[in-house]
């Protein structure tokens, strides 16, 4: 499977996982780059040199090329952008914001950035500032979502601009990955397929409750503030949602929130914690090494690639 995405990243697939908070950390990013996908960091609300001693131990790990994801809305993101540049990696990811102020000092480095956008809008500005790709992130997904569907937000990214985009939100196996190549995607990026995965150092509890997930079982919280969150079900989602609809403050929801995915994953408190999970959960049945994983990835998508051509 080639496309312009494995030129831009210098991978064997152009298959990357996402920058999840909390959860991307060295062990999956390496186990990931290791079997020819593109693993990434997620530097979160983390300090830079938490991130600075990330990229190291991914290197001692993997010789092969990984990345970084920026949350833009981290206190730390201008730290963390500045020790990115310092240490040097193949490509930084970005959510939850615009990358733009940073873009110079990483393409100086020979940084490649590609940008999560969750509009045709915001693609296109990034196009302008000289993005190399764009992850184009459908509602789907886990964590912080935009409005629109991976299916319908994916073709009209791809009709904007004339750099290569990446679909995100929805995607769990062969198929999702096909279709994402269908509406005109040159790679896809996936979340929380690679949460369950053995190299991912989540709480057990946190991997178990996504492979009893069942389709229905994800709830989107905060957007009273502006800050949708999608997460698997839970008494966390549920008081959330209650106060969100008593009209709470912000003050209070985020007060609510705050700690709750870090709950989650170190302590494995899945009722109290802000289990971050896409759609696709419902999907996802058992726990396989990164390597298993897109071994059986390539093969299922070359799978509904030939069995699409029964229609010609
Ligand atoms: O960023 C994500 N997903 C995330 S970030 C995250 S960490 C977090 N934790 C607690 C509260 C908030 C965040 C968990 N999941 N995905 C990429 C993404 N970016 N989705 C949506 C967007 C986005 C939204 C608005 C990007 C840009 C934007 O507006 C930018 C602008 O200025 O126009």
């Amino acid at each position: 499977m080639h496309t312009e995405i494995n030129e831009i990243l210098g991978t064997e697939y152009p298959i990357i996982q996402g920058g999840m908070a909390w959860v991307a950390e060295y062990h999956l990013a390496a186990a990931v780059s290791e079997a020819g996908g593109f693993g990434l960091i997620g530097a979160a609300n983390a300090p830079a040199d938490w991130v600075r001693e990330q990229i190291r131990k991914t290197k001692e790990l993997t010789d092969r090329p990984f990345g970084v994801n920026v949350m833009l809305m981290s206190p730390y993101a201008d730290e963390v952008s500045r020790v990115i540049a310092e240490e040097g990696v193949k490509a930084v990811t970005t959510g939850a914001g615009n990358p733009e102020k940073y873009m110079e000092l990483w393409k100086a480095r020979n940084i490649k950035v590609i940008p999560v956008v969750a509009s045709v809008a915001l693609a296109k500005r990034m196009q302008r500032c000289g993005a190399d790709a764009v992850v184009a992130e459908g509602c789907e997904s886990g964590g912080h979502i935009g409005e629109s569907t991976t299916m319908t937000l994916v073709p009209q990214v791809v009709d904007a601009v004339d750099i290569p985009v990446i679909a995100a939100g929805g995607i769990g196996d062969g198929r999702g990955i096909a279709s994402a190549l269908m509406l005109g995607a040159k790679g896809v990026q996936m979340g929380t397929r690679f949460v369950v995965t053995k190299e991912c150092q989540v709480h057990p509890a946190y991997k178990e409750r996504i492979i009893r997930a069942k389709d229905i079982d994800t709830k989107v919280t905060g957007r009273s503030t502006g800050h949708p969150i999608r997460a698997l079900r839970n008494d966390m989602t549920k008081v959330y949602l209650q106060k969100e609809q008593e009209g709470a403050s912000v003050e209070e929801l985020e007060l609510l929130a705050s700690g709750a995915l870090r709950r989650a994953v170190q302590e494995g408190d899945i009722h109290n914690g802000s289990l971050m999970s896409g759609q696709i959960a419902g999907l996802i049945k058992e726990e396989v090494s990164c390597k298993q994983l897109i071994d059986m990835l390539i093969r299922q998508t070359k799978e509904a690639l030939n069995r699409s051509r029964m229609y010609e």
